[in-house]
């Protein structure tokens, strides 16, 4: 049997193999023919098929993929749907989405060699990563799909944005998808995940493929561990008797706006961290400089000597190795040989990272991402391992307690509102509790006994959302989008019905 990777996306022709039954069906079923009258209400015609493609909510593994660290990911329920029709008369793409209060229509050329204004940030933006994605693979496989047509679109997103579950990824991979089946052809699981994550990028921020990845290969009961360099989905079998509970802080975290200090200054930070040490274990500059991108490149020459024992474990390499006063740019360039922008220049992203960047945390960044690579496997480990369940959960719920812990002192990347959400969490009975995505704002996510699931979702309400309600920041109705318990779910798929 081939293997989830190699298979193409799934073409269905219900609802019934995604959405499972009962009124998780209806639901669906009533956002579909919703889809439907509103594309024929838009555009004056019906859709030709549909993709949807769903956001997740990261285990464990924090910005850790751009560095070729595996990370473990799972699917959840939310998604973004796309109803699609190729136009032949009109030479334009016009992006429209359910909620045009908020998200009024975006059109661009018919031309998959557009740059996008990244000044002037357009939510339809992430659909056109997907269409030159799309355009970019088909020229490269060779798959000739004619001269650029126009596409009507209609767009519906359950994933809430800037929250840290992926709602860019789940709007990414449904576009890219329904692109590529409105021009009949499906490339494998695998590739997809390549594809979406490399167009991504088109946004400005230079992110690693988790969440494509696991948007793209997510199964039903399973969480995933995804390996890069190749792309690689393992099935991961959670305990029983854990629930993970999703709770957003409220504070909306500006990915696309907010890179050069935020996430894109970490990748660069990461990126400097690498070369340093490679510098440092031994490398020559030029050679470090060409040959090294990620920490994962230089963790085989991690070799140290602290207390005279010798050791291989790259936290201990950091240690030695880099010092933990922040860095200047003239000191990194002093070591490299070289300026910064000669080496870093020809990347736009980077360059304005350069420009905002006063100071460079080597040390704490590696420290975080080579301890978050092994808690990962631990993770792993422990789920696999035979321990009791009661006993699992314990350990895992400590883990991520572990990995917030990291995330917010040595990664700085979260913020006085996740922070009080994590210990309100587990000051509630949480096993562990982290934030979960990029952070600086978003969810966080807790390992909760099945048993006590809906007290500690009452609890929550009571003490992290009541006085935002009392202050009008969200509507007491709204709060199921807020914070929910999820189960594993399963990843894109197109429709045609
Ligand atoms: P979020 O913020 O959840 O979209 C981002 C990156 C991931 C990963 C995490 C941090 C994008 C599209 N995704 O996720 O690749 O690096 O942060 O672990 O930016
Ligand atoms: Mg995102």
């Amino acid at each position: 049997m081939a293997k989830n990777e190699e298979l193409p996306i799934p073409i269905y022709d219900k609802l019934g193999p995604v959405y499972g039954e009962g009124s998780q069906l209806e639901e669906a079923q009533l956002r579909f023919d919703n889809l439907k009258s509103k594309f024929l209400q838009f555009f004056g015609h019906s859709p030709q098929l549909f993709a949807r493609s769903p956001g997740r909510v990261n285990l464990i593994g924090e910005h850790i993929d751009y560095e070729g660290y595996s990370v473990l990911p799972m699917a959840i329920r939310q998604d973004t749907i796309i109803a699609i029709r190729k136009n032949e008369t009109e030479k334009v793409l016009r992006i429209a989405n359910v909620n045009d209060g908020k998200y009024s229509m975006c059109t661009y050329p018919a031309d998959p060699n557009q740059e996008l204004d990244l000044k002037n940030h357009k939510w339809g933006h992430y659909f056109i990563c997907g269409y030159k994605g799309f355009y970019d693979y088909a020229k490269l496989k060779g798959v000739n799909v004619g001269q650029p047509v126009g596409l009507d679109v209609l767009v519906d997103g359950t994933v809430p944005t800037g929250s840290g579950l992926s709602s860019s990824a789940a709007f990414v991979c449904s576009s890219t998808i329904a692109i590529m089946a409105a021009f009949d052809v499906n490339f494998p699981k695998k590739e997809l995940a390549q594809v979406t994550c490399d167009c991504e990028r088109h946004i400005g921020t230079q992110s690693g493929g988790m969440d494509q990845a696991i948007s793209v290969m997510a199964k039903t009961g399973f969480a995933e561990l995804i390996d890069f360099n190749p792309i690689r989905a393992t099935d991961v079998q959670l305990p029983s008797g854990g629930t993970f509970v999703i709770a957003h802080s409220l504070a909306e975290s500006q990915k696309a706006v907010t890179a050069a200090t935020n996430y894109n200054n970490r990748v660069v930070e990461c990126r400097l961290a690498s070369i340093v040490l490679g510098i440092k274990l031994g490398m020559k500059p030029e050679e470090a400089i060409s040959k090294v991108s990620t920490l994962s490149d230089v963790e085989g020459l991690c070799v140290s000597f602290a207390g005279s024992r010798k050791s291989s474990d790259p936290v201990l390499a950091v240690k030695e190795y880099l010092k933990e006063e922040p860095y200047t740019a003239e000191e990194i360039e002093q070591i490299t040989g070289q300026k910064l922008t000669s080496f870093l220049g020809n990347n736009a992203a980077y360059l304005d990272v350069l420009k905002a960047a006063k100071q460079y945390k080597l040390h704490q960044r590696a420290a975080h991402v080579y301890s978050e690579a092994k808690r990962v496997h631990a993770f792993k480990d422990v789920v696999s391992s035979k321990l009791s369940d009661e006993e699992m959960l314990k350990k895992l719920g400590d883990l991520m307690n572990e990995s917030h812990y990291s995330c917010s002192v040595l990664y700085e990347c979260s913020c006085p509102e996740l922070e009080e959400l994590v210990k309100i969490s587990r000051d509630n009975g949480a096993l562990g509790a982290r934030l979960t995505g990029a952070g600086w704002g978003g969810c966080a996510v807790a390992l909760v006994k099945e048993s006590i699931v809906p007290q500690f979702i009452l609890n929550l309400k009571e003490s992290y959302y009541q006085s935002r309600i009392d202050k009008g920041v969200i509507k007491k109705t709204d709060l199921g989008l807020y914070v929910f318990a999820s189960k594993p779910s399963s990843g894109a798929a197109i429709f045609k019905f």
